[in-house]
């Protein structure tokens, strides 16, 4: 069976739990459920992850290219936060190792502060899903489940 690897990024191991106006009451831990219910209706294995390390982030990334390229991960879901607008390190992970990937952002970043509005990971990503709530990585896991299969 293929998996899909989800990769979160700093702080949203808060998420539930503080600032429930911007990010709702929904935490990690359901969103996990959630994906790995998602996954499960495609035929796809979830692997799902949080880091406030940006290394540990593009570590991950790394582990995802060797078993995208041989074969056993389908692709990548990632809210990296805060990275999103600041790591080109991620962005260059992504790029370098090939592998398929689906941004997602919990929030409409477009209509937040204009220093979110810029993504180094756009570039690199497959698609992007923003402000659509934590349905936005069931929306991303069904995406990457539709990806054609690697060549
Ligand atoms: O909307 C998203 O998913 C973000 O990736 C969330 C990041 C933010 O920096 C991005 O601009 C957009 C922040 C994640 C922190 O999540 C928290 C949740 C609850 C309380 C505090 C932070």
């Amino acid at each position: 069976m293929s998996t899909v690897l989800i990769l979160n990024g700093p702080n949203l191991n808060l998420l539930g739990t503080r600032e429930p106006a911007i990010y709702g009451a929904t935490t990690l831990a359901d969103v996990e459920v959630m994906c790995r219910d998602e996954a499960a209706k495609h035929g796809l294995t979830s692997d799902f992850r949080q880091s406030n390390h940006e290394g540990v982030l593009v570590d991950w990334l790394h582990e995802a290219g060797r078993a995208f390229a041989a074969g056993t991960l389908k692709g990548v879901v990632f809210n990296a936060g805060a990275y999103t607008h600041t790591s080109l390190a991620l962005a260059d992970a992504v790029r370098g190792t090939g592998v398929p990937m689906i941004e997602v952002h919990i929030t409409n970043v477009h209509a937040r502060e204009a220093v979110r509005h810029h993504s180094f990971l756009s570039p690199v990503a497959r698609g992007i899903i923003v402000g659509l709530g934590p349905m936005g990585y069931a929306l991303a896991i069904a995406a990457v489940a539709a990806l054609p299969a690697k060549a």
